[in-house]
């Protein structure tokens, strides 16, 4: 069986990555209700056990840690997740973060974060790396609108591409609205998206308007009692129901769709 690690950039790529392993844990525990670490769950999460260390498939599950990197060069999106209801699924250290963001600026985010994060990015990624049998892919989740995400976000997909050659680099890129408020956005897209084309083996791009679009007419359909059975009310597509997050933020709808798309084709 094989692994994978994903490596979520800014705030959007670590708000997305949250909806993703909460998507991740609901069909889990719906699939396996017996609580057994098997081959599937590997494939995200190391079990480990704190008196006889990692545990192999087949056991029951101890503690669950993701195959994670978390990266944002502001503090207020990793810090919710570290006191947040995923928080035991990351150790302090695979968490890396700055204070003050990129101050939405694609130049920031590469070079000047990117020179000062470098070591302790590999760092984290190649611990990550050692704890796989066979890793097969890296996913990336940045957007291409803020400082971070593109900026440094885009460093990082090179840093794997030097590093890992051989592992394949999966990169899910959040689009901006023609009316994003950040000013910057058009350009930091731009500059982001030459790196794609140069660093990354597959890219799944999302934008967000089509995202505002498809939660605002699921809502509107739900509002008027259309909601067929094709998508039914509450459905984990846009909803977060009956997941371990419980207070539903602005961008989650717009997230748990992203999430399912990537849980979709992470599906064994
Ligand atoms: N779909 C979605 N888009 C988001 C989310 N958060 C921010 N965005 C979009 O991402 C762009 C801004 O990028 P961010 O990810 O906030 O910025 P960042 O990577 O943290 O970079 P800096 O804040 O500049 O350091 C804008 O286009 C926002 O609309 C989110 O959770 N989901
Ligand atoms: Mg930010």
């Amino acid at each position: 069986m094989t692994q994978s690690i994903v490596v979520q950039v800014g705030q959007c790529g670590n708000q997305v990555g949250c909806r993703f392993w909460d998507l991740v844990l609901r069909e889990h525990a719906h699939v396996n209700q017996m609580g057994v670490y098997d081959e599937a769950l590997s494939s995200f999460f190391r079990n480990v056990d704190q008196r006889r260390g990692a545990v192999s498939t087949g056991g029951r599950i101890t503690a669950l840690k993701a195959r994670a990197v978390l990266v944002d060069m502001e503090e207020g999106v990793l810090g919710e997740i570290l006191q947040g209801p995923l928080r035991s699924l990351f150790s302090s250290t695979q968490l890396i973060s700055d204070v003050s963001g990129s101050g939405n600026n694609w130049a920031v985010g590469h070079h000047t974060y990117g020179l000062v994060y470098r070591e302790q990015i590999v760092d984290q990624v190649r611990k990550a790396a050692e704890h796989c049998d066979c890793l097969q892919c890296f996913f990336l989740i940045h957007s291409m609108g803020g400082g971070t995400g593109s900026g440094l976000g885009t460093f990082v997909l090179k840093l794997l591409e030097d590093e890992f050659p051989e592992v394949c680099r999966i990169v899910t890129s959040v689009y901006p609205t023609a009316e994003d408020d950040v000013i910057t956005s058009p350009y930091n897209s731009v500059l982001a998206m030459k790196e794609l084309t140069e660093h990354a083996d597959c890219v799944l791009p999302v934008d967000n308007q089509s995202l505002v679009d498809i939660v605002g007419k699921i809502q509107h359909m739900s509002n008027t009692g259309k909601l067929g059975c094709a998508i039914k009310k509450d459905c984990t597509i846009i909803s977060g129901q009956g997941g371990v997050v419980k207070v539903e933020k602005p961008f989650d709808a717009m997230n748990n769709i992203v999430a399912n798309l990537l849980l979709n084709i992470t599906r064994y």
